[in-house]
């Protein structure tokens, strides 16, 4: 057995009872998959992620990767390949691809379902899978020939990468200076040194990597809109038929050595650094890189925030299992008598209070995921929301800063809370939950900073759009609100998220003066940077608490029926987290939106010597 805690009945719950896939599966778009195939490959991903995957989890993590600088190379583990090798055999990172690339169309919701027990199991390993699917975005941007190499990458399992970051720029891929020199045949030679690249080497995984590179073509703009995008791989290969050629001029010069997740090599990648020519392929001959790029990252932002919130379910469900053993303390209603019976930990307010919040934050935000991948598929978002096609999109683009941004931070904080569940044991390598933590703090990080989404939030997703994917959201909550939901018994539930919509609607309203002000006096920009990732984090709750209470709604729709005696304890716990978050945790959006209301712009008048 593995160190993972899957939570098999709650995806079921969300899949089909409270998003109804049944529905967008007979939309007759993704073929004969029907609801039964769905729970059985459910059930199959759970053997996998809590069996074999999982197993090298933590050897992986004290016998991490090694870099050999003579010849380029990365090592991994033997315990993680074989782990790996698990993953790829059962074909689980072909799922959802077109046909053409030899993959099982899926709904989004399955496909994210899969990878959330993925993700939990190993996520270096998931990771390591992406090449399938980045030959899906190849075969969607590139030309008819690098379509076929995607197909060549796809049916021969190729790893890949996504290489955008250099020393000096992280969060502002617009200042990277890898250059790009067309060449007369039409290729181009890249040149430059890209830092933190993940699985650029990945030792006998696969057989070719290609690199989908931002370079800026000399001449080229500055900023990211002078990018392009280029299709760099490892090894030269035969357009036909696949095989292997010589080796081009794009090398790992450096392994970073890192605080958790371990087993995920982050390289630094030399293009054109070695003697040799680091050719790069123009993707479909057009300039237009940082915007297909996102095609990438849009996938890998959800990613990111899918791998920890299921860290923090498997996280949640270990200190859920300790409290149920350890015994420690008498009741507290019985603190004097000495003599008093000897309780287990789930008997004590405070780690009720605990497990209560770490329930609600990863129930919460998987509801969270699940309603945003329903929005990558017209068929779901129709019946989830009644999003026409644009709106999905729109939809869709709103939440995933909240997936990643709010996913991530959320995780980290909660993780601790799960830690503290364990007490002193929970410091040891005896449990798996300190690696948890190691290993989720770099979802806040990579793939944008909190910071970038919550801008990103902010300015792309509500300014810029003019708050049209907003307000369906929130006409939405405001239409659930409004129902007789619960049928009188979550009339005070209601009336709490009704505030939260409020006191979130208050807090958008604030940051948009700010923002419109700025045109007059641009410092009051500040305030909006000051704003924005509480902004982002109070919509988080906002979206948790609708959900959970929606999943309330249902749970006692089915309590009401006599379920049976396994899912009783499953509805009630459903309808207690709901009120449990509603009560304890959106309350307090009231006071953030005070704070923002009253921000001012001291920190920003302050000498930096003053920190
Ligand atoms: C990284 C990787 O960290 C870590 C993990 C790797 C794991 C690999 C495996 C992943 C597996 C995933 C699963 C795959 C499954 C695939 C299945 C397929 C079926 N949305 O605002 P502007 C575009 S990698 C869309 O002016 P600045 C847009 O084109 C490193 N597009 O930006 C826009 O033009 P326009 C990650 C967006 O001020 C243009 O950019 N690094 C969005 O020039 C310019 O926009 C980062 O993430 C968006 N949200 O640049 C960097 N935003 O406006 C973080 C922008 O005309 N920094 N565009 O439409 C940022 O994001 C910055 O905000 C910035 C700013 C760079 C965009
Ligand atoms: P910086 O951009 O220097 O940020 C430092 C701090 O300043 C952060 O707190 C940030 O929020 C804040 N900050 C910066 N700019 C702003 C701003 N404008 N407004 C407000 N706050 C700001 N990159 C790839 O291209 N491919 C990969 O595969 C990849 N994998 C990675 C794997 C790992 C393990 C790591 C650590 C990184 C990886 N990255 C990868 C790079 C990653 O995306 C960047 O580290 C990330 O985007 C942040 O950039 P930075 O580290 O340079 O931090």
């Amino acid at each position: 057995m593995g160190h993972y805690k899957s939570n098999l009945r709650d995806l079921e719950f969300n899949l089909f009872e409270l998003y109804a896939l049944d529905k967008t599966l007979a939309s007759g778009e993704f073929g004969d998959l029907d609801v039964d195939t769905v729970r059985e490959m459910l059930v199959e991903v759970r053997r996998l992620a809590e069996g074999p995957l999982g197993e090298s989890f933590a050897d992986a993590d004290r016998n991490p990767p090694t870099f050999d600088p003579e010849t380029h190379t990365v090592t991994l583990p033997e315990s993680f390949k074989k782990s790996y090798r698990a993953l790829q055999e059962a074909g689980w990172d072909h799922l959802g691809l077109d046909e053409e690339l030899g993959g099982l169309p899926a709904p989004r919701q399955v496909f994210w379902a899969v990878a959330e027990m993925l993700l939990g199991s190993q996520p270096a390993a998931f990771m390591y899978a992406a090449g399938p699917g980045f030959a899906q975005i190849l075969y969607d941007n590139g030309n008819d020939e690098q379509k076929r190499w995607a197909q060549l990458a796809s049916e021969r399992n190729w790893g890949a990468t996504m290489v955008l970051t250099e020393p000096d720029a992280g969060s502002d891929v617009g200042a990277g200076r890898t250059k790009a020199i067309q060449q007369e045949d039409g290729t181009w030679h890249i040149e430059g040194v890209k830092r933190f690249i993940t699985s650029a080497d990945s030792d006998d995984l696969f057989e070719n990597i290609f690199h989908l590179v931002l370079a800026r073509p000399e001449g080229g703009k500055p900023g990211t809109k002078g990018l392009s995008l280029f299709f760099v791989p490892k090894f030269h290969f035969d357009s036909e038929t696949g095989e292997l050629g010589e080796r081009n001029g794009v090398f790992v010069t450096n392994v970073e050595h890192k605080m958790g997740l371990k087993v995920s090599a982050t390289c630094e990648l030399t293009l054109g650094g070695h003697g040799i020519p680091a050719k790069g392929w123009l993707v479909g001959d057009v300039h237009n890189g940082i915007a297909q790029m996102f095609d990438v990252i849009e996938h890998a932002r959800m990613m990111v925030g899918t791998k920890a919130i299921s860290t923090l379910s498997t996280g949640y469900l270990t200190a859920l299992d300790y409290a149920k053993q350890r015994v420690q303390g008498a009741d507290l209603t019985q603190m004097t008598d000495k003599t008093a019976p000897r309780v287990t930990i789930t008997h004590h307010p405070d780690v009720r209070r605990s497990l209560m919040t770490q329930k609600a934050y990863a129930e919460g935000l998987r509801a969270v995921y699940l309603y945003t991948a329903a929005h990558q598929d017209e068929a779901a978002a129709q019946h989830v929301s009644g999003a026409d096609k644009d709106t999905a999109y729109r939809v869709n683009d709103l939440l995933l800063p909240i997936v990643k941004g709010v996913g991530s931070e959320v995780a980290y904080e909660q993780l601790a809370q799960s830690l503290q569940t364990l007490g002193g044991s929970g410091f040891l390598q005896d449990y798996p939950i300190e690696q948890y933590i190691r290993d989720a703090k770099i979802d806040s990080l990579y793939e944008g900073t909190t910071a970038i989404q919550a801008q990103d939030f902010f300015f792309r997703k509500i300014a810029r759009d003019r708050g049209v994917a907003l307000a369906h959201v929130a006409g939405q909550i405001k239409s659930w609100i409004d129902s007789e939901a619960g049928n009188g018994r979550l009339k005070s539930e209601r009336a709490l998220l009704n505030t939260a919509l409020e006191d979130v609607q208050g807090m958008v309203a604030t940051l948009t003066q700010h923002l419109m002000g700025a045109q007059e006096q641009p410092t009051e920009l500040y305030k909006v940077g000051l704003g924005s990732v509480r902004l982002l984090l109070s919509v988080g709750d906002l979206m948790i608490g609708w959900l959970l209470l929606r999943q309330s709604e249902i749970a006692l729709a089915a309590l009401d029926n006599g379920p049976s005696a396994k899912d009783k304890p499953f509805y009630e716990g459903k309808v207690a987290v709901a009120s449990f978050f509603a009560k304890n945790i959106l309350p307090r959006l009231t006071s953030t939106r005070q704070i923002l209301s009253d921000l001012d712009n001291d920190v920003m008048e302050l000498d930096e010597a003053a920190f």
